[in-house]
């Protein structure tokens, strides 16, 4: 096997495999990144053959249910195989080659794993989203990153046929469905006839992998890069440390494969440590259904928003017996100590909290085995110098406020995201002296405990969604009855914070029924842009606070949400 063309390199050296030892020396910084790596190879394919030599638990590599009978398990090398005819698939009958990106819009299904791990194979550029994104987000995501291609669902197809005459770049349209529909090739019946034969491509270790489109303060969604060393090795010391897990684990990361949580916790730090990633269909977020499945199938560690534990302490917690769950984590949002708290007293388990970005992964945490400080996101994670700092890029002493950062050494650290891209001026904003700012503001204590204090800009974070005011602003102002809005964050129980808007009437709409239009916007909203961005609160007023040029002042609708001064 280590003769297999994965392991020639150019100069025809034969490459030692890495091992999982290897992984966390490069994130501990004791060993360099190697010059090539691609995860499919280096990571799954070795899995494969530990599998075949007995040097791996019998446990599978995905185990996949619906909660209507169906189930899918597949072990590394049924995953391998099976990759390896997606691969076939994307490149030969629909013709997409190394480097190319691929818009991949998918429900938690199987086929969302084969394709991720086919892209890897083939070097193609991986781009997922969420499936509540609505044809005008996808028709942006297109047309900004020039997609060569686009897998998704059967719920997704009309939305991009409504916009596709639109993209003169997209040249593939991929549908995943036993149904077959006119102008798209069928996945299923392609793969089908596929072969298993195929062979990985030596991808570059800063070779691009993957994009994932986050939001900020101003302007659409950014194409933050990640490389196949970033997301692909980056992950290993969360996997091993907060995640806790070893090859004999059942993981289960509930979050849409749209988001980096995803990658992290359904796909890299959970297969770069040999875990078995279980992923539940659930296309509608259910309590009963989530606590069902926690006592029915042997899920050793779990990882939720702090928003899914919200929903859970509010059950009877105690009347349910996990079967197996050991190790529960979160992540996406602030955690309320409260909620920490109540979920230990239900279930006798802690909940590790870490904290990270889309652009640069896992930040800080809380690992087994550290003392735990209710309300603190833990300490930074390694390879991460994190540290507090003030407006000039000065380090602030423990017990002071600023916005938590992290210490560029002579290169960018492996792990971070290449940059976003064709927007040069935003990944420079990033930067401050020797410093990554998060555009998060914390407190370091003297123990080196950080603790969230909140976001440096307009961007509101409710239930872990990252949601940029500009986008729900744009979609208002479409309606008539808006002049204008402005989108803050507004406390709430459940949440965290949820999105409120302010809104000016037009003169027609003044007299309106303020609940029945409160409904209609929200309808407006969800139907404009993806839906988990609609404004749960909305208060009309006559007018909106402002500078002396006009800019609206949404931090004084803010600190009015917030009780602040
Ligand atoms: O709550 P509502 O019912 O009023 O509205 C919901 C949906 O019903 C609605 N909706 C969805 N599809 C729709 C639609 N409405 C109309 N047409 C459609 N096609 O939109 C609202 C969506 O809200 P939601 O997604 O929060 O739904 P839900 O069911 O309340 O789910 C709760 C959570 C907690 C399961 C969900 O919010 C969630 O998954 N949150 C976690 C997000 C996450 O994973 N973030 C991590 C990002 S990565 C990161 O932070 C980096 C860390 C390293």
């Amino acid at each position: 096997a280590k003769l297999s063309g994965r392991h020639f390199h150019g100069d025809h050296q034969i490459r030692a495999p890495l091992t999982t030892a290897d992984f966390e020396a490069i994130n501990l910084c004791d060993k360099s990144v190697p010059k090539n790596f691609n995860f499919a190879g280096d990571v799954l394919d070795q899995w494969s053959l530990k599998e075949k030599t007995g040097e791996r638990p019998a446990n599978p590599a995905l185990w996949w249910v619906n909660g209507q009978g169906d189930e899918v398990k597949w072990s590394f090398r049924e995953l391998g195989s099976l990759s390896r005819k997606a691969a076939n698939v994307l490149t030969k009958p629909c013709g997409l080659q190394r480097g190319d990106r691929v818009a991949v819009i998918l429900p938690r299904i199987p086929e969302w794993w084969l394709i991720n791990v086919a892209c890897m194979r083939t070097g193609l550029v991986f781009m997922p989203g969420t499936t509540q994104l609505t044809a005008r987000d996808i028709l942006y995501r297109l047309q900004v990153s020039e997609a060569k291609g686009i897998v998704v669902s059967e719920e997704v197809a009309p939305a991009v046929e409504s916009i596709m005459s639109e993209c003169p770049h997209l040249k593939t349209k991929l549908l995943v469905s036993p149904h077959s529909r006119e102008g798209w090739l069928s996945f299923h019946q392609l793969f089908q006839s596929a072969s298993e034969e195929h062979s990985c491509v030596e991808t570059g270790s800063q070779e691009p992998m993957a994009i994932y489109f986050t939001s900020g303060t101003t302007g659409s969604p950014k194409m933050a890069q990640h490389s196949h060393s970033s997301i692909g090795i980056g992950y290993a010391v969360c996997g091993r440390y907060w995640l806790d897990l070893k090859s004999s684990d059942v993981i289960w990361n509930m979050s849409d494969t749209g988001w980096i949580k995803a990658a992290i916790g359904s796909v890299f730090s959970s297969w770069l440590w040999g875990a078995c990633v279980f992923v539940h269909r659930m296309a509608s977020f259910d309590t009963d259904a989530f606590l069902d499945t926690l006592v029915t199938y042997p899920i050793t560690t779990m990882c939720s928003a702090p928003t899914v534990y919200r929903m859970l302490v509010q059950k009877d917690l105690k009347r349910y017996k996990f079967k197996k769950l050991r190790h529960c984590v979160t992540g996406g949002e602030p955690l309320n100590p409260e909620v920490m708290e109540q979920w230990k007293a239900q279930t006798g388990l802690q909940l590790y909290e870490g904290y990270g970005q889309t652009e640069v992964g896992i930040i800080c945490a809380n690992v087994k085995g550290q003392e735990i400080k209710p309300g603190s996101m833990g300490r930074g994670v390694l390879p991460y110098d994190v540290q507090i700092i003030d407006e000039n890029g000065n380090v602030l002493p423990p017990g002071e406020e600023g916005e938590i950062a992290l210490r560029l050494k002579s290169t960018r650290p492996f792990c971070f995201f290449s940059e976003y891209v064709n927007n040069p001026e935003k990944t420079a904003a990033t930067l401050r002296g020797n410093f990554y700012v998060t555009g998060d503001r914390g407190v370091k204590d003297s123990d080196g405990y950080f603790w969230f204090v909140g976001r440096a800009d307009d961007v509101i974070i409710s239930s872990g969604y990252r949601i940029g005011p500009f986008e729900v602003e744009s979609a208002l102002i479409e309606h008539p009855a808006v002049v204008e809005s402005a989108v803050v964050s507004s406390p709430d129980p459940i949440r965290g914070e949820v999105v409120k808007a302010f809104v000016v009437l037009s003169a027609p709409f003044k007299s309106s029924n303020p609940e029945k239009l409160t409904l209609e916007l929200q309808d407006h909203v969800k139907k404009s842009t993806a839906p988990y961005k609609y404004p749960r609160k909305v208060e009309f007023v006559q007018e909106l606070p402002k500078t002396i040029t006009g800019k609206i002042k949404r931090n004084v609708l803010r600190d009015q949400e917030w009780g602040r001064r």
